[in-house]
C-alpha cells in the first residue's frame, strides 16, 4: 500500500475514459500541491514568523492570521492555473472568485482551519469541497452538499495527511516530506458503528438547550450509574477532532446555542465536505434536524450546527432532540447524483427537444420507463440518475436553463 502515490490512486479511481475524470484528477492534484506547500509553512511558523495575526478581520469578523492569508493565496494561485476549475470561494474571501465560467468544477475551502491553534503548535488543517459547475455563475456555489462530487482535508499534525473522498470511497495519504509526495496510508476508511469518545466544547454548557445538556450529562455519566460513559477529547480544530472521529468513531458535536443560534461552523466549506466524507465512510452527519447534505443554503458563508460521527452515537444524540428518530431520514447516495424529480426529467427532455423514445435510448431505459418517471409513478434508480447526470452535464453548454432548478 505504501507505494501508491496520490497520482497513481487517482489514475486507477478516475480512469482516462472520461474527460470529467481527467478534469477532476487535475483539480485534486492542484489542491494537493497547494496543501503540500502549506504543510511546509506549518512546520516552521515560529522560525518564519508567521504564527501571528494580521491587523484585519475577515468577512466573519474574525481576526485573520498570517497563515490564513498565506494558505488562501496558495489555493487561489494553484486553482487559477488549473483549467478544470471555474471558481474558488473560501472563508477568507468575501465573494467567490470566478476564473473561467465554463470549466467543470468549483472549489470551496477553509484554507487554514483551526487558526487559533497556530500560536500553540496544535494540529491545524485545510478543508475543501468540489462542486459541479451547474450554472456557469457564482450561484453554482450555493448548492446543497448533494452537488459535491469530491471533498477532502489536509491535517498538519505529527504527520501531514491528505484525506480524500471520490466515488464514495474515503482514503488517507501521508506526505513523504523528502519527495514531497502523498502516499496511500489508509484505504477504504469506514467509521466504526459506535465509538468511545465524545468531542464537544463543554465550555458552552450553560448556553445549550436543556435536551443537549441532558445528552451531555448522560454521556459523561457523572453519577456513574450508566455503563455508556465515553471519554472527552476536544482539540478545537475541526480537522483534528473530525479526523479522530472518522478513524476511531464516536461523536463530534458543535450544536447551535444561545451564543451561536445558527451554530458556529460554516456549511459550505466545513460542514458539507465533512458530511460527504462521513457519509461515504458509513458514518452520519446532521444538523439538529436533517442530514447536512440536504440543507439548501441561502448564502455562502452561512453557519450550521454540526453533529458528525458513528451512526449509533449520532442517532443517540438526535434521539434527545426528536425521540426515536421521528421523521429522521438518511440517504446514502452521496456520489455525483443530482436530485431528479419527475418535473426535472421532463424539463431536461423538453430542453433537449427529444421524443420519449429518443430520450429513453440516451438514458438506456425503455420509453415506458421515461413516461412513468415523468408522471411520477416510478423513480429512477441510482444508475439511472447517474445516466441522467451525464446527459445533463454532457449537453450543459447548450442548456440555457438548468432543468434541476425548475423542479
Ligand atoms: P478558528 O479557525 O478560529 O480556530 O476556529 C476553528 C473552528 O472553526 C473549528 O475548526 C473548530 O471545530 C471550532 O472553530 C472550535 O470552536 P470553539 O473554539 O468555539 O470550540
Amino acid at each position: 500500500m505504501q507505494n501508491i502515490n496520490l497520482e497513481q490512486y487517482l489514475e486507477a479511481e478516475l480512469p482516462d475514459s472520461s474527460s470529467e475524470n481527467l478534469d477532476l484528477r487535475d483539480l485534486i492534484i492542484s489542491i494537493s500541491k497547494a496543501t503540500i506547500s502549506i504543510a511546509k509553512d506549518t512546520r516552521i511558523t515560529g522560525l518564519k514568523k508567521i504564527r501571528g495575526s494580521l491587523n484585519k478581520t475577515n468577512v466573519q469578523g474574525e481576526q485573520v492570521k498570517v497563515l490564513d492569508e498565506l494558505s488562501n493565496d496558495k489555493l487561489l494561485k494553484a486553482l487559477s492555473q488549473c483549467s478544470a476549475c471555474s471558481g474558488f470561494a473560501s472563508e477568507e474571501l468575501e465573494e467567490p472568485v470566478l476564473y473561467n465560467s465554463t470549466s467543470r468544477f468549483m472549489v470551496v475551502a477553509d484554507p487554514l482551519d483551526g487558526s487559533s491553534n497556530i500560536n500553540v503548535n496544535m494540529p491545524i488543517g485545510t478543508i475543501f469541497g468540489v462542486i459541479r459547475n451547474t450554472d456557469y455563475d457564482k450561484s453554482s456555489f450555493i448548492k446543497s452538499g448533494r452537488y459535491y462530487i469530491s471533498a477532502g482535508y489536509s491535517l498538519y499534525g505529527p504527520s501531514d495527511i491528505f484525506v480524500l473522498t471520490v466515488n464514495n470511497k474515503v482514503v488517507e495519504f501521508t506526505l513523504e516530506p523528502e519527495s514531497e509526495q502523498y502516499y496511500l496510508t489508509r484505504s477504504d476508511i469506514k467509521v466504526p458503528e459506535e465509538g468511545t469518545v465524545y468531542s464537544i466544547n463543554e465550555g458552552n454548557f450553560k448556553h445549550w438547550d436543556n435536551r443537549i445538556k441532558k445528552w451531555n450529562l448522560s454521556t459523561k455519566n457523572p453519577q456513574g450509574t450508566s455503563n455508556k460513559t465515553k471519554k472527552l477529547r476536544y482539540v478545537g480544530s475541526l480537522v483534528a477532532d473530525a479526523h479522530r472521529t472518522l478513524i476511531e468513531g464516536g461523536i463530534f458535536a458543535y450544536p447551535s446555542d444561545k451564543k451561536n443560534p445558527e451554530g458556529k461552523l460554516r456549511l459550505m466549506y466545513e460542514a458539507n465536505p465533512f458530511a460527504l466524507i462521513f457519509t461515504s465512510a458509513g458514518g452520519s452527519a446532521f444538523n439538529l434536524e436533517k442530514e447536512i447534505l440536504d440543507i439548501e443554503p441561502e448564502s455562502f458563508h452561512q453557519r450550521t450546527p454540526l453533529i458528525l460521527g458513528s451512526k449509533l452515537d449520532v442517532h443517540d444524540f438526535l434521539d434527545y432532540l426528536t425521540p426515536k428518530g421521528k421523521n429522521r431520514k438518511e440517504n446514502s447516495e452521496v456520489t455525483n447524483i443530482f436530485k431528479w424529480s419527475s418535473k426535472s426529467i421532463n424539463n431536461l427532455r423538453n430542453i433537449l427537444k427529444l421524443s420519449r423514445l429518443k430520450f429513453a435510448n440516451k438514458v438506456g431505459v425503455t420509453r415506458g420507463t421515461i413516461l412513468r418517471w415523468e408522471i411520477g409513478s416510478r423513480k429512477p434508480n441510482y444508475s439511472n440518475k447517474k445516466a441522467l447526470d451525464n446527459i445533463y452535464l454532457a449537453t450543459r453548454k447548450d442548456l440555457i436553463e438548468n432543468p434541476l432548478e425548475k423542479s
